[in-house]
């Protein structure tokens, strides 16, 4: 196994899916957190002047999705086959989409708009997504193949933002989804990251 530092901000953000990739896999990194003035010395050093940035071996390679995929390759997480990995990217893909609509409810300043943005992501965005979403998992709990992929960790770690910014039994009778949460949370390595993971709510 390489060498792993990650360098984020002090929260999950965008750098969670990582670290839970490298929990699920047992691989021992490096957690940088970084803020103010420690970020902007680093950030003209960066591929992208963006976090999180992941150096493998010294090299660094920046990009969310990119990272995970990296990692869930070196875990065995990116599916088993050249099909299930483009499932998994898939769904990936999809969620990132996903999310930019969920981010676009908290960027907004005006606080009216922002509620009447944020009601119809809740009452029309997020049942036509899960909708599609449990249609694509299976029985078992799974977006491709039958064992965990990066895809299932991805949709647990954006289904938690979902759960905090709007609290709400959103899952209630999406029972394929229910198990995708049930098989990531139960994970050995995840529960134990889950338990002593940093305080930070997003
Ligand atoms: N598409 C990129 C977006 C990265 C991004 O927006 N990073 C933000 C934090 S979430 C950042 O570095 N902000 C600080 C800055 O731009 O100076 C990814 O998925 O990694």
């Amino acid at each position: 196994m390489p060498t792993y530092k990650l360098t984020y901000f002090n929260s999950k953000g965008r750098a969670e899916l990582a670290r839970l990739l490298f929990a699920a896999g047992g691989v021992m990194y490096e957690d940088v957190r970084v803020e103010g003035e420690q970020w902007q010395q680093l950030k003209p050093n960066t591929p992208m002047g963006q976090l999180p940035v992941l150096e493998v071996d010294g090299t660094m390679i920046c990009q969310s999705k990119a990272i995970a995929r990296l990692i869930a390759k070196d875990i065995g997480m990116a599916g088993k086959t050249p099909l299930e990995e483009a499932q998994a990217d898939m769904i990936c893909d999809s969620l990132e989409e996903f999310g930019e609509k969920m981010r676009l409810c908290f960027v907004q300043k005006d606080e009216n708009k922002k509620e009447e943005i944020k009601r119809e992501f809740e009452e029309k965005t997020l049942p036509v997504a899960l909708d599609r979403f449990e249609k694509l998992a299976s029985a078992e709990g799974y977006f491709a193949g039958n064992s965990l992929t990066w895809a299932d960790v991805n949709f647990f770690t954006l289904f938690g933002f979902i759960d905090i910014l709007m609290p709400g039994d959103h899952l209630k009778g999406y029972v394929n989804l229910n198990k995708v949460m049930g098989n990531v949370s139960s994970n050995p390595g995840i529960a134990k990251w889950l338990k002593e993971r940093p305080e930070s709510q997003f």
